[in-house]
């Protein structure tokens, strides 16, 4: 008799099965807050370097995992490369954040989405022997920045607190931008099909910049990519298990899940517990949502909140994480009282 196969927790509560005691990954969980990130990051030229090195990309994705008792890896890579894959030029500057060379509304043509696979084949192979490395109990997350989100770079070639370079864009260039949008969702689906393929069990969107824009405007630019991509990647790939991470959707939680047919909703922090509780149907997932600078301060106000998160979502499947990324000034110890907290211990 072949020996019983061995549960993980977190992807069980992305198929819809409450635990007794949430699961819990942090957004971000690997970087600048960890002395061995920082190390290896320091020993490579570029941080593309870093993604497109499979050795090393895998070596910092466990390294959150030697250190806390989470229930995921996550891939280790950036939204970002599917721009550099599709030939767009783009670069990390270090301490000043993401920056590529702006697209323009005639500038679509210079896209090469043909190849962009092959370029992404280190990513893909990192995903395989973070498959192999990890214990069998551990959910291996993989995921892509949504469409959206990604185009906001694309366009504005850095970030921005507004996205007004982007909403502009797609205000004054509806054409370019539904093809720039088409390029994006193809792109996304090949990519996370093959993230699959290669052994991720769950797939994260995540939809960042889903704030500063209005019902129309979500709809069309947030919620209808999304529901292509799940829907396309689910034609390859039955049923994968999909979390939306769409940061800042307020109001549209409701038909953001509702359309996109995610399984888990992940909702930031500003967000209150009680809104998004009574927002989303009792069987639907979510994931989150503990401000990343209560981690920073620590202490009682932090397992206080934790608790109180719990109990919120105690009626439905819910997966512990942070309501955004974990910042780099956040200290190790506090990481591993929320751990800690979460589980109960
Ligand atoms: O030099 C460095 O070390 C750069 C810092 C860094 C790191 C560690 C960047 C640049 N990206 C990453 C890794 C990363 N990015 C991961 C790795 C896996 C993990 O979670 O451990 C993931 C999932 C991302 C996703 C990502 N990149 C998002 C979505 C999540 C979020 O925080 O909203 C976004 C918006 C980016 C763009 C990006 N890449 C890097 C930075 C500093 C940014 C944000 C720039 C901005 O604020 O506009």
């Amino acid at each position: 008799m072949s020996p019983a196969p061995v549960v993980k927790p977190l992807l069980a509560t992305v198929l819809g099965e409450r635990q007794e005691r949430p699961p819990v990954w942090i957004m971000r969980q690997a970087g600048r807050y960890l002395p061995e990130y920082r190390a290896i990051r320091e020993k490579v030229g570029s941080f593309l370097e870093l993604c497109y090195s499979p050795d090393l990309a895998t070596e910092v994705t466990l390294q959150p995992l030697r250190r806390f008792d989470l229930d995921a890896a996550i891939l280790f890579s950036d939204i970002l490369v599917i721009p550099d894959a599709l030939g767009q030029t783009v670069s990390f500057e270090t301490g000043e954040g993401p920056r590529l060379e702006p697209l323009h509304p005639d500038g679509l043509g210079r896209l090469r989405p043909d190849g962009f696979l092959d370029h992404l084949a280190p990513v893909l192979e990192t995903v395989s022997r973070i498959r192999s490395a990890i214990a069998p109990d551990k959910t291996l997350i993989g995921f892509c920045g949504s469409p959206w989100t990604v185009a906001t770079y694309m366009i504005g070639g850095r970030g921005s607190s507004d996205q007004a370079a982007a909403r502009l864009f797609a205000l004054r260039h509806p054409d370019a931008f539904a093809q720039l949008m088409d390029i994006l969702v193809e792109a996304s689906i090949a990519y996370l099909v093959t993230q699959f393929r290669a052994g991720a069990d769950v797939v994260q969107l995540f939809e960042s910049w889903a704030l500063n824009l209005d019902e129309l405007a979500f709809a069309a630019q947030v919620i209808e990519p999304n529901r292509r991509i799940v829907e396309g990647v689910r034609r390859q790939i039955p049923n994968a298990p999909i979390i939306g991470f769409p940061r800042g959707a307020a109001g549209m939680i409701a038909p953001y899940a509702a359309v996109t047919g995610v399984n888990v909703v992940g909702i930031d922090y500003a967000t209150p517990v009680g809104f998004a509780d009574a927002a989303l149907p009792k069987t639907l997932g979510v994931q989150g949502n503990l401000d990343p600078l209560r981690l920073v301060a620590g202490g009682v106000q932090m397992e206080k909140r934790v608790e109180e998160i719990i109990a919120g979502f105690a009626g439905r499947p819910h997966i512990f994480n942070l309501g955004h990324g974990i910042v780099p000034e956040t200290p190790i110890e506090h990481v591993e009282l929320l751990v800690a907290t979460v589980k109960g211990v």
